[in-house]
């Protein structure tokens, strides 16, 4: 098993001190995709419950050749947070030259951009290591228009208004006459999110447990996933599904240090995933600087994408 960076560990002990000390304890989403948290989540991926992958294929297969054709073939794509390849190899035609994935997991992007190689064998990809949530200095020398992807609707997944920094800084790194495709998962009935994020093998559930592991192994605690039970719920006033770990006894940890208490019954929460009408995330589209060209939906209406351009 790959193992972590010692700077992401840094990263993480920093992140989780800083969140720990608040009165309502977070851990960012970005510590879930560890080696073991990104085979949960392929897991969660491949679940009947867990729409959001196939809604988001399926409207990426309907587009395709429109999105091709757009843009002819001086273009360069840029994407956020790539991970595996599935999606992008349904938009990439031979048309396209250059590809520029960006992602946190070196190793990873590194691994999936020799597999697109095989399928495509004269596209230049260029695999960039960097928290891509930040603005990103591109090389000058690239080609073309660039066309931004942000897929999985990972849109959702920032806290406190973190999408508008996202959407700012994906504005400035792709510069001006630039376009960002974007996966946005809709509002609807909560029944659909329940059975989603609480999916009967238990994928969502050791995707976030997870999370007591990584701090084992990287961080020294000593925990036991059988203390924690993983809770998620729709917030109604929110918009927002959002996934706990709860305490079932007090615990202490120590993370540089530091000492942490969880109390008998404590909420942790590990994830938020807020949810979109057309129109609030048009609004939110607008509102960071991008103009809405057009947006897609599936055929249940689940899910969308949209093309925005700088
Ligand atoms: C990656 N992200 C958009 C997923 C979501 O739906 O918020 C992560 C996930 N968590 C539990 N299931 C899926």
């Amino acid at each position: 098993m790959p193992k972590t960076s010692i700077s992401e560990i840094k990263t993480f002990a920093r992140e989780l001190t800083i969140n720990f000390s608040k009165k309502k304890k977070i851990i960012p989403s970005k510590f879930h995709y560890d080696f073991l948290g990104s085979i949960y989540f392929d897991k969660i991926t491949k679940t009947k419950e867990y729409y959001v992958t196939n809604s988001e294929i399926e409207i990426l297969r309907k587009i395709s050749k429109q999105i091709n054709q757009l843009f002819g073939n001086k273009l360069t794509y840029v994407e956020f947070g790539s991970g595996a390849i599935d999606k992008i190899k349904i938009l990439l035609s031979s048309k396209v030259k250059f590809y520029i994935p960006l992602d946190i997991s070196l190793d990873f992007i590194k691994k999936e951009s020799k597999k697109l190689l095989k399928i495509f064998p004269k596209l230049k990809i260029s695999p960039t290591y960097c928290d891509y949530t930040n603005y990103v200095k591109l090389s000058n020398k690239i080609p073309g228009i660039k066309v931004g992807f942000f897929l999985g609707s990972s849109i959702g997944n920032f806290y406190n208004n973190g999408e508008i920094n996202f959407l700012k800084n994906a504005k400035k790194t792709l510069g001006k006459n630039s376009y960002l495709i974007i996966g946005v998962d809709l509002k609807k009935d909560k029944s659909i999110f329940k059975k989603a994020y609480n999916d009967p093998s238990n994928s969502a559930a050791k995707f976030n447990l997870n999370l007591i592991t990584r701090m084992n192994t990287e961080l020294n605690t000593n925990l036991a996933i059988k203390d924690f039970e993983y809770v998620s719920n729709y917030n109604n006033r929110k918009g927002a599904v959002e996934s706990f770990i709860q305490s079932k006894k007090k615990q202490t940890i120590f993370i540089n240090k530091k000492k942490f208490i969880f109390q008998k019954g404590e909420y942790i929460q590990t994830e938020i995933s807020n949810k979109f009408t057309i129109k609030s995330f048009s609004n939110l589209a607008n509102n960071t600087g991008w103009k809405v060209i057009k947006s897609w939906k599936d055929k249940r209406k689940y899910y969308s994408i949209f093309l925005l351009q700088s």
